[in-house]
């Protein structure tokens, strides 16, 4: 199946970055930054060859939840404006019906026939031998952060996202431990960070809040360095928890389904602050941002029919059809991808890691070549190091 995984990967470049990087590919000998520790990296800032990557993943977002893909209640504005300045994906498909093989899959570029979790379980956590493209962006000297849910490695093990190519983490570690929006504690660089306003069953702090400040000073403080962030967001998987129902609050619908709307529009207002952001650090033409769900929609707490969470698709989160894993998918990178191109390219999230190489003209480490193997004979030759 790797010879698969090699082609997806020639065809998914094209499809995403369209003509320009297949002739300025030239490979560039990064590897060798690989020696560095991380206070003698050298800060470097993005350019269109070597752009700034961001993912954005939400969490149990059905298809049919956004806007753009034929959500008409839900607000998702900033989303919407996504898909008209970039490339919306039709037929991107998860890593899998839940959340930690799906995330695997994304990370290792494996898909779960080869990738080491194949399901969610509290023991299944990457180990040392895996490799994750946040490793592989770090070694070529990028600057690499984890905000929000990780469910890859819990406490003390070997599959801390610190230990997996992050130079800073924030958020969850444990998948359960995420389906409180108002902890009294995350997890930072390994170690318990208290919400303060939280402890003794207090709800003054709700933690997508925290991640989209983490995720904005993030950018402020790497605009000279080329960065990748992993934003996974956890909205909008159980609970229904949300600081204020607005704008729904007067509509007349269950409590659950105007939280699970305030949740969904929360979190786009808050893609719109990292758009801004970009914009006003003047990175907004030198990062390709991507946005995706972990898998389908959930019924957990609420009844994914109401907004016709799975679009017009059949099942939902857990279930092996195309609403547990078909998901609304954008990819905006200014003057690289055409302004409100489409695209039904069957493409999924083990494909992302070869994308990031190939978009960065890196060549990897010769434990990650597997999809170098056999070669396609349309790859364009790397030059000799
Ligand atoms: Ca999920």
């Amino acid at each position: 199946m790797r010879s698969e995984a090699a082609y997806f990967y020639i065809e998914n470049r094209k499809a995403l970055v369209k003509q320009e990087l297949c002739h300025s590919a030239l490979f560039s000998p990064l590897w060798l930054l690989s020696s560095f520790s991380d206070n003698s990296r050298p800060r470097r800032r993005a350019t269109v060859n070597h752009p700034n990557i961001i993912f954005i993943l939400a969490d149990d977002l059905g298809y049919g939840d956004v806007g753009c893909f034929g959500q008409e209640r839900i607000k998702t504005p900033n989303l919407d404006k996504m898909a008209s300045e970039g490339m919306k994906f039709t037929s991107c498909y998860a890593g899998s019906t839940v959340c930690a093989p799906s995330r695997c899959t994304l990370m290792t570029g494996l898909h779960t026939g080869h990738s080491r979790i194949r399901g969610n379980s509290k023991n299944a956590g990457l180990q040392a031998s895996d490799i994750t493209v946040a490793e592989i962006l770090k070694k070529a000297g990028y600057r690499t952060a984890l905000i929000g849910k990780w469910g890859l490695g819990e406490e003390g093990s070997p599959g801390l996202p610190n230990k997996k190519g992050f130079d800073e983490s924030f958020g969850y570690l444990n998948q359960t431990h995420a389906h409180d929006y108002y902890t009294d504690y995350l997890i930072k660089d390994g170690q318990r960070m208290t919400i303060e306003g939280n402890l003794h069953n207090g709800r003054k702090v709700y933690s997508h809040d925290l991640f989209a400040k983490a995720a904005l000073e993030f950018l402020d403080k790497n605009q000279g360095n080329r960065f990748f962030l992993y934003l996974a967001f956890t909205i909008p998987h159980m609970k229904m928890e949300v600081p204020s129902d607005e704008p729904y609050a007067k509509e007349n619908w269950p409590q659950s389904q105007k939280n699970k709307a305030a949740m969904i529009t929360r979190m786009d207002r808050d893609i719109g602050r990292v758009f801004d952001k970009l914009k006003e650090l003047g990175l907004d033409k030198n990062t390709i941002v991507f946005f995706s769900s972990d898998n389908g929609p959930h019924h957990e707490g609420v009844d994914p029919t109401f907004f016709k969470a799975s679009g017009p698709f059949r099942g939902i989160k857990r279930d092996l059809y195309e609403g547990g894993i078909r998901e609304p998918t954008m990819v905006r990178w200014p003057g690289k991808i055409k302004a409100g191109a489409e695209s039904d390219f069957a493409w999924a999230f083990w494909d992302f890691l070869p994308t990031a190489c190939e978009l960065i003209n890196v060549h990897p480490p010769q434990e990650a070549r597997w999809f170098f193997d056999p070669p396609h004979p349309a790859r364009p030759k790397p030059a000799a190091a």
